[in-house]
């Protein structure tokens, strides 16, 4: 299949149309129904987790915050492909994959509330840290696969960047060298057309992402990110390739970001209604949902029922974390340096005696 859609046949790789119905049969993922169901659930667990967050933030509960709506089924398939000692090296937007990889949803919110201790995700093993800094994460991506390479080891790296990312010369770095080393990363972009307010058209005159591998040599391939079975397949086909000492690829996983860049953005500023409606047709969930739904395995109360559950459980999380006692000022200092230089004491000093006028004036 890798080669059949190589990105150079200017192919978009799609199994399912928007209306949940099976275009090519030939192409279908292995997956046994129950781990389809499994898979459909963690992504409505995902989205409902998001949807909230989002609420929380409006409450003045939580800091900014970026949604993930509308990006599931990128996440939903790296879930089920990625195995326990592969690595998940994240961008900032792709929450299913972490759940996947074992972070909790606790962690996740104390992350998101500013908590050092939010950064470390111990029951994930594996994993990197989210990476705001856009794109860096990718060369250490392609150093965690020399590595993975030099030790003989039977690990796949799976990199995740936005469309905006691509336009970094880490970018560049990463995938030239990943290519000429022949490590195992998987290049994971969710083309979701905007970086901010950057509509995808202004970020690169190339026709798609994918199409880049050519230059880089390395496989390429462009996928409905929308199609959970399009990105399982891909997912599989692409960790298989790396796991058997081929080399590194590029996928580009067309998308939409449904909800804003972050809550601190507005997108009725740069994006138009009927832009956003021709994309809710191709809704990830949406689409799944009928795909199930005429397969039996799925109905709409037994959905209703698992929202109403999730919901219950994604607030009493969130509590769990309001509950955590709030982090000494230290933390957000110390753990940059194993000794800590005089500029960065000096600024903490600073910090201390401007929270003390603020509270001495409250
Ligand atoms: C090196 C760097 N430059 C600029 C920013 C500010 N910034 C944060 S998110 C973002 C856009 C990222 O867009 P994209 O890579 O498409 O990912 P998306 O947000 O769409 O998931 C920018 C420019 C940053 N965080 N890091």
């Amino acid at each position: 299949m890798l080669k059949e859609f190589d990105a150079a046949k200017r192919r978009i790789f799609r199994i399912m149309d928007d209306d949940g119905v099976i275009l090519s049969d030939q192409y279908m993922p292995d997956i046994s129904d129950s781990e389809l169901l499994k898979a459909y659930q963690n992504m409505l667990f995902a989205r409902t987790a998001d949807h909230m967050t989002v609420s929380y933030q409006r409450q003045g509960r939580i800091f900014t915050y970026p949604p993930n709506y509308g990006q599931e089924a990128i996440h939903g398939a790296t879930a089920q492909v990625m195995r326990h000692d592969d690595w998940l090296v994240p961008a900032f937007r792709e929450m299913g994959a972490w759940l996947a990889k074992g972070a909790t949803l606790k962690d996740i919110f104390l992350y998101f509330m500013g908590y050092e201790v939010g950064n470390s995700w111990p029951g994930a093993h594996h994993f990197m840290p989210i990476s705001v800094p856009i794109a860096s994460q990718l060369v250490h991506a392609t150093g965690i696969g020399y590595a993975i390479k030099y030790k003989n080891l039977d690990e796949v790296v799976f990199a995740f960047v936005g469309d905006g990312g691509t336009s970094e010369g880490d970018f560049h770095e990463a995938l030239n060298f990943a290519a000429v080393w022949k490590v195992p990363v998987i290049f994971l972009v969710q083309n979701n057309q905007f970086a901010i307010s950057v509509p995808f058209r202004m970020q690169t005159a190339s026709d798609g992402i994918a199409i880049k591998s050519v230059a880089y040599g390395m496989p390429g391939i462009q996928v409905d990110g929308n199609d959970f079975f399009a990105m399982l397949k891909t997912l599989q086909e692409a960790s298989e390739f790396c796991r058997a000492g081929n080399g590194p690829i590029l996928i580009e996983a067309v998308t939409y970001r449904k909800g804003a860049h972050t809550t601190s953005d507005d997108p009725t500023k740069y994006r138009s209604k009927e832009e956003e409606e021709g994309w809710e047709q191709k809704d990830p969930l949406k689409r799944l949902k009928k795909y199930l739904i005429f397969r039996n395995l799925l109905s709409e109360e037994d959905e209703k029922k698992l929202e109403n559950q999730y919901r219950l459980e994604v607030d009493r999380i969130f509590e769990e974390a309001e509950n955590q006692p709030p982090y000494p000022l230290e933390d957000v200092f110390k753990y940059m340096y194993a000794d800590m230089p005089d500029d960065l004491r000096k600024q903490q000093s600073e910090q201390e005696k401007f929270l003390q006028w603020k509270l001495s004036n409250s």
